[in-house]
């Protein structure tokens, strides 16, 4: 097709009702008045999926007929959020959906909140994935999303007598209407059985596979919608089956139990997401899934490559950027190592080169658990050919590192992809790229300071800080409207596709009539999170107090402890001057804490007795509430983020490697209190001190605190009244009735260390009194509305560096070297 072939532009109000009735009587056999809001947005979804096709159909002829160079964004998590809203909004569809189905007579809300959130992701790291997804598309450049298509996401959390109960979330319940499977593409993927050396006509030895066991992997596509472009790219998602073949022969002898067998340990592949967030679970079926849809990525790739280049190599990176979220598809490296030798001939030395040209790796997080090491033995095992090929990149690494530091056998050690029994991702995605990210400029310094010193010493090109960033199209245009509209009615929306124009806010911070436009705004949307708070847990909250929100998920780094802490606290002043005036606040939390972190789930019943004791207070009269909202999620987010005044960002300075939370929440205009971490010391440099309340200690004191030894957690305990009354609540009963010792474990982790860990090892008692100053300034700066506007409406005007649009425009010009393209109709 040449960019001259018309195409449908617009989707008209009459074809919106007409093609919504006609496949709701077709696919549901139901009439508009009958069809129930789940059937409505099925259809819906299918009409808008099909209005896509064109100019999905049209970027793909582009990729083709530009024969541009594409980058594969490879992820185990792809946190996507509801599509429907999305791409509406992306299409500009958004008010004639609703005119047309305002005229159907139908809910247009409730059809939206039909659709399942797919929870294909834990946190952060997955999250990031999906608002690049919406720039790559946005700004034209030529990508793919790569990753799992889970049927159960990540596990819907219900709490039951203030504990966190799992249940499995079956997203796929009432079908999929936004994919579409390609098995033309299917790929089959190896594991196990053991590798031969065969001679080929030639003479030449190659290694070979055999007594493997494999499965089918069938990619499922689903369009990512630029906005305000014609540009359609895929996140393609890759699903598990059992090859036919093995099932045939089985049958036919007589072995059907082996066939069924098959079967599901296919199934099982792509059967669960592992709600790790900054941990890992170590089990073999992880690793599994992360060869299974790197193998089929890799595949795919290479055969659409020859398809247009033949054999030639050596111009792949010119045609082909792999970039690797985390460590999870750290395998790349090996299989395309595999693949060009063993499938191309390729020489090790040119298949070393094009893969370190090819590959580029992001770092998320320094957190020791999070480090994926996988036992020699597993590894081997599963993968017994890509384990050769890990050995001898291994070899070849080590005999530099020789020549580079003379044979010094610690260094060696502590750098080696394979040492004391262990595979070591980080240090293989390390080795086998061109690039090695930070997401923050904080983080990256660490990185190159002290996690990865090592790998800087001998690769200091490598190393490179590209800070996150979200998309304000879901998370201003979709989510606030209001504030939205406001925006839009004073600048322009031009800062839909470029934030940087929310700066023409910053001359109205100071207006008497904009501050009023903007709290009545902010005031609205407190009402309809009230509204739905009350729905949700029959709580009554005031949409006049002050709404703090800590929201992600459940760490001990991320110090939701610092934050109950300091409500007993409160809670205890009250107690104490009980008619002190302080101004109302309603704190909100929502976490979910991975199943086996026993901790964190301690730290939620904490939070919700917590909630219980002072909810039910009448001395306290309402000044504060307290609120474990359930089952964080894309949706929740979209949810709270309007209706925030007070911005949690509270961890450990050094700990958290960007956040994106944090700027969700700065873009729609909460005040953050936060510490000198990860993107909230960029966030201080856009919005200036004036506009966030910092406290805490820097990342450097630390590091210095740790290493010196003289951490004692007693001497706050024995000098500081009000820390002594909070650990003693924790014990004495006041938190949990007739089960005193309830809490005495994280009794015992603030002061005397509990289960090998140093005691309070995320200082939150040394930080506990910055943090009251902070909490009590803003209380008396929200009194004054004026200024407190000023300060809210500040952060909206310098958030323009937290557009994903940014980042991934420094991704594509500085790590990937790609080019967008345009897409006529
Ligand atoms: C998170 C980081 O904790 C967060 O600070 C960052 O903003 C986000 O990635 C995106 O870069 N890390 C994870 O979600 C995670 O699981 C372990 O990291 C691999």
């Amino acid at each position: 097709m040449d960019n001259t072939t018309p195409l449908p532009v617009g989707l008209t109000k009459d074809e919106i009702k007409r093609r919504v009735t006609e496949m709701v009587r077709t696919v549901f056999r139901k009439t508009i008045e009958t069809a129930s809001s789940q059937q409505i947005y099925n259809a819906l979804a299918y009409t808008i999926k099909d209005y896509l096709s064109d100019r999905w159909i049209a970027t793909h002829d582009q990729y083709e007929s530009q024969d541009v160079k594409v980058v594969y964004y490879l992820s185990m998590e792809f946190l996507m959020g509801r599509f429907l809203g999305n791409a509406v909004l992306n299409l500009s569809l958004d008010e004639t959906i609703r005119e047309a189905m305002e005229e159907l007579g139908v809910d247009y809300n409730l059809a939206e909140d039909a659709e399942a959130d797919p929870g294909l992701g834990s946190g952060g790291l997955g999250r990031l994935a999906a608002c690049f997804l919406d720039s790559l598309s946005t700004l034209g450049y030529p990508a793919y999303g790569c990753g799992i298509r889970y049927h159960y996401g990540i596990f819907e959390q219900h709490i039951e007598n203030g504990y966190q109960i799992e249940k499995p979330d079956n997203w796929l319940k009432f079908g999929d209407p936004w994919s579409v499977r390609r098995d033309e593409y299917a790929m089959e993927v190896r594991f196990g059985g053991k590798v031969n050396s065969v001679k080929d006509e030639q003479g030449v030895y190659h290694f070979v596979l055999e007594d493997y066991h494999s499965v089918l992997a069938i990619p499922y596509d689903y369009p990512v919608v630029g906005y305000n472009t014609n540009v359609v790219n895929t996140l393609r998602l890759w699903d598990a089956e059992a090859i036919d073949r093995f099932d045939l022969q089985s049958f036919n002898e007589g072995n059907y139990e082996r066939a069924v067998e098959e079967q599901n340990l296919a199934r099982r592949l792509s059967e669960v997401l592992y709600p790790a967030d900054n941990t890992v679970a170590g089990k073999e079926l992880r690793l599994r899934q992360q060869y299974f849809f790197i193998s089929a990525t890799i595949q795919r790739v290479l055969m659409r490559f020859t398809e247009k280049h033949k054999e030639d190599f050596s111009v792949l990176p010119d045609y082909v950027q792999f970039q690797l979220n985390d460590t999870h598809p750290s395998l790349a490296v090996a299989e395309l190592m595999r693949i060009l030798m063993d499938t191309y001939y390729v020489s090790w030395d040119q298949a070393w080169e094009i893969t370190r040209k090819t590959c580029a790796y992001t770092n998320h997080t320094i957190m020791s658990e999070a480090l994926e090491k996988w036992p020699i033995e597993l590894f081997s095992r599963l993968l017994p050919r890509i384990y050769m090929i890990v050995e001898e990149i291994n070899r070849r690494f080590c005999a530099n590192l020789i020549d580079w530091f003379g044979n010094d056998p610690n260094k060696i050690r502590n750098m080696a992809i394979v040492a004391d029994g262990q595979v070591r991702m980080a240090y293989l995605a390390i080795v086998g790229s061109h690039s090695v990210n930070g997401v923050a400029a904080i983080h990256s310094n660490i990185l190159k300071t002290q996690e990865l010193r090592d790998f800087y010493d001998i690769y200091p090109e490598k190393f490179n800080n590209k800070t996150n960033g979200i998309t304000q199209r879901r998370w201003l245009a979709k989510c606030n409207p209001g504030l939205s509209r406001l925006i839009t009615q004073n600048i322009g929306d031009g800062w839909i596709s470029n934030l940087d124009e929310l700066t023409k806010l910053k001359p109205l911070a100071g207006d008497a009539g904009f501050q009023t436009d903007f709290m009545r705004v902010k005031r609205e949307n407190k009402v309809l999170l009230s509204n739905y708070i009350k729905q949700t847990s029959d709580l009554s909250v005031d949409p006049d107090s002050i709404f703090d929100i800590q929201v992600k998920r459940l760490h001990e780094y991320k110090r939701q402890l610092l934050n109950i802490f300091h409500i007993i606290d409160l809670y205890n002043t009250i107690k104490m001057n009980p008619y002190m005036e302080i101004v109302p606040r309603t704190f909100i939390f929502a976490a979910k804490a991975s199943a086996s972190y026993h901790r964190a789930k301690l730290i939620i019943k904490l939070i919700n007795s917590v909630a219980d004791l002072v909810n039910n207070d009448k001395t306290v009269n309402g000044r504060i509430r307290v609120l474990f909202m359930e089952n964080y999620r894309v949706t929740l987010a979209e949810q709270l983020c309007p209706a925030a005044d007070v911005s949690e960002q509270i961890s450990t300075a050094g700990k958290e490697a960007s956040g994106t939370g944090n700027m969700k929440f700065m873009l729609n205009g909460a005040v953050t209190v936060g510490t000198l971490d990860g993107a909230n010391v960029e966030m201080l440099e856009e919005a200036g001190e004036d506009n966030i309340f910092i406290f805490g200690m820097t990342a450097a004191e630390v590091l210095a605190l740790t290493q010196s030894g003289t951490y004692s957690p007693w001497n706050l305990y024995n000098m500081d009244y009000n820390i002594r009354f909070v650990l003693t609540s924790l014990i004495n009963g006041t938190l949990a009735p007739g089960e005193h010792d309830l809490f005495r474990e994280i009794y015992d982790a603030m002061l005397n260390g509990y289960g090998g860990a140093r005691p309070d090892e995320y200082y939150v008692l040394q930080d506990f009194q910055s943090y009251k100053n902070a909490q009590f300034k803003i209380n008396n700066a929200y009194k004054d509305t004026a200024r407190w506007a000023e300060m809210a409406i500040n952060n909206v005007a310098t958030s323009g560096k937290f557009s994903s649009d940014r980042t991934i425009r420094q991704y594509a010009e500085e790590i990937w070297r790609i080019k967008p393209i345009q897409v006529k109709l």
